[in-house]
């Protein structure tokens, strides 16, 4: 992003002093009144909002909902995560995106976000549909130090944590279905797809995909998945300002991985099992065969414990979960 438009944007919104002339803003960016006025007209379209007063200045009063590089990078407080951001109109999916930025060295907590996927992928090749401005569609490339490779299908978990933290202190009451989904009132909200590449005993980054339902009304969800899936929008009857709610949940994600890191899985663990779905709960397991089984929580793996009925215990790390 051009450094005078986010200058601009820094003076603009400085709350010690509301409003600034154009003539300040013209002596402090060192540009012409003519340049700032093509800068305004730029971000005006973006979607923010300026207000000029006659012998006052100029202030901005908003700033825009819809995805917008300018506003994202604009203030966001995270220490690794997103700093280096890829931010794209359309791709086929932020995945293919970050994997090749990945193969050619991009830094641990690069992230790729756009505003619309056409290809976007779920677990096991199926699809995520990723309607355009709606929903927030990225994904982080992780290098963790140390973190076997064994490890790494945790990273979901932490992810998931992260996710739910950030709705439930906004009280949205939100439910993590083992391993990668999240659910409001019994519907699908986001789905999370974490890939890795590693060699031998060493992960070499994680690409971790995050899809999240924000501002869908009923009619731009996909025809299937209408009875399944919800948005926040639909849920809350609140419209969510993207960038915000991105720059925010990058701010929860990086506390959640930095957590993890340090201090491993045990307090995620028991997080993760406060927010889980059907705990204690008879559900459907399908592996091999579909069989019944009781859900009792996760171990220190991250594999999912049932009991079946037969009372054998049984520690899942890849299943489907049919409820
Ligand atoms: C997931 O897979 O839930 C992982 C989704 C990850 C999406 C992100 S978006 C950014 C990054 N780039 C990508 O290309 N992907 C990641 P899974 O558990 O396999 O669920 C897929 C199933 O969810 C599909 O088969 C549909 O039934 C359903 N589904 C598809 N799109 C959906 C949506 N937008 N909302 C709710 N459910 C959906």
């Amino acid at each position: 992003m051009e450094s005078t438009r986010k200058k601009l944007i820094d003076l603009l919104s400085n709350h010690e002093q509301p409003y600034i002339s154009g003539q300040q803003l013209s002596e402090e960016l060192q540009v012409s009144r003519s340049a700032i006025w093509k800068h305004m007209n730029a971000l005006k379209k973006e979607g923010y909002q300026i207000e000029g007063v006659t012998n006052k200045g100029y202030r901005i009063v908003e700033t825009p909902h819809d995805l917008s590089e300018t506003a994202l990078r604009w203030n966001l407080k995270t220490e690794w995560l997103g700093q280096n951001l890829v931010y794209k109109e359309q791709v086929t999916s932020t995945q293919i995106v970050a994997h090749d930025l990945a193969r050619e060295g991009a830094e641990h907590g690069t992230v790729v976000v756009a505003k619309e996927q056409t290809k976007g992928r779920g677990r096991m090749r199926r699809y995520w549909e990723s309607k355009d401005g709606v929903g927030l569609w990225f994904s982080s490339i992780l290098r963790p130090e140390g973190v076997e490779p064994k490890r790494a299908s945790q990273m979901t978990l932490v992810a998931a944590v992260g996710i739910a933290d950030y709705l439930s202190k906004r009280g949205i009451d939100i439910k993590i279905k083992w391993p990668n989904d999240l659910f409001i009132n019994g519907k699908k909200l986001a789905g999370i797809l974490t890939e890795m590449q590693a060699e031998q005993d060493a992960v070499e980054y994680i690409i971790l995909g995050i899809g999240i339902n924000m501002n869908h009304e009923k009619q731009d969800l996909f025809e299937s998945e209408k009875n399944k899936a919800t948005s926040l929008y639909i849920e809350t009857d609140q419209l969510f300002n993207l960038n915000i709610v991105l720059k925010d949940l990058l701010n929860e994600l990086e506390s959640k991985f930095d957590l993890f890191i340090e201090d491993g899985f045990s307090t995620i663990k028991e997080k993760w099992e406060s927010y889980a779905y059907k705990l204690g709960e008879w559900v459907t397991i399908k592996t091999q065969s579909e069989w019944d089984a009781k859900v009792f929580g996760i171990d220190e793996d991250g594999a999912l414990m049932v009991m079946d009925q037969d009372n054998q215990i049984h520690h899942l790390y890849s299943a489907e979960i049919l409820w």
